[in-house]
């Protein structure tokens, strides 16, 4: 396969990377999961790496990420990818293998499998999608769920005292030792997803070069769940997610 045509320099009109199917996407408008399949189609083809990537999908929204990614995929029960993606990596050590994951699918439903995947440093890559809800489902309140905020099944926002507090995953998954980079990226801006797309491809290479297992988590927006237009999820992320999930590297092992 030809190595990312459409996005080469000299060809400067915005196009489809070669990885992207001509897919229609189900995603809503201004949903960030369409943005971070374009960056890692990116990633895969920029590293020549199309033909060893494998990624597991979730069952959440990104269900039908095989769909949209001319790769191999395994789809995974509910909250079990980083198991799959273990038996994968382990069992074809040359290929690149990589979870793609939503918060209620990693950090609800999959909390066990997730920890103890990084905690064995398997060397996968784990994309986790944390937009505070369950989108795919009708936008009930997750783990990652902000206090206060409003989900279907917290209408008058998220009570600490009844709910819990929101769960920063990454900050504990970076306490793990099997963890290598641990970063937190968002697709927001065309600044964001350069920067994005930088340590997506370091996450990569570690998983390649045996470093332990690599978590890039996208705080992200759900425009539908939110009951915002695409402006006013962005705006909203970066005013109350920003502050609550802070961007930037948790953990970064050179
Ligand atoms: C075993 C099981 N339990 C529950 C469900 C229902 N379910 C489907 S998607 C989903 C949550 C998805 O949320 P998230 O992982 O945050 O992904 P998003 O849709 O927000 O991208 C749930 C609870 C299911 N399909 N299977
Ligand atoms: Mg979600």
């Amino acid at each position: 396969m030809e190595t990312n045509e459409i996005i080469k320099p000299e060809n400067l009109v915005y196009g489809r990377p070669a990885l992207m199917n001509d897919t229609l996407m189900h995603y809503c408008p201004g949903c960030s999961h369409g943005v971070i399949h374009k960056l890692i189609a990116e990633v895969i083809a920029d590293m020549g790496m199309e033909e060893k990537t494998i990624g597991v999908s979730p069952v959440g929204c990104a269900v039908f990420a095989y769909n949209y990614l001319d790769i191999d995929w395994v789809e995974a029960a509910h909250g079990r990818a980083p198991a799959v993606a273990t038996a994968l990596k382990r069992l074809n050590s040359d290929k690149m293998i990589f979870t793609y994951q939503g918060d209620g699918d990693l950090a609800a439903i999959g909390t066990a499998e997730t920890i103890h995947a990084v905690n064995r440093g398997e060397n996968i890559v784990i994309v986790f999608v944390n937009n505070a809800i369950y989108g795919m489902t009708g936008g009930q309140m997750a783990p990652t769920t902000l206090e206060g905020m409003k989900t279907s099944t917290s209408p008058a926002g998220r009570d600490v005292t009844l709910n819990g507090y929101p769960l920063k995953i990454a900050d504990l998954l970076a306490k793990l030792d099997g963890a290598c980079l641990v970063t937190r990226q968002s697709v927001h801006t065309a600044a964001a997803v350069k920067k994005a797309r930088k340590i997506m491809r370091k996450a990569f290479e570690n998983s390649m070069s045996g470093k332990g297992t690599s978590v890039v988590e996208f705080v992200s927006t759900c425009s539908s769940g939110w009951k915002m237009t695409p402006a006013q999820s962005n705006k909203w992320m970066e005013e109350n997610m920003f502050p609550f999930y802070p961007l930037g590297d948790l953990k970064n092992v050179e």
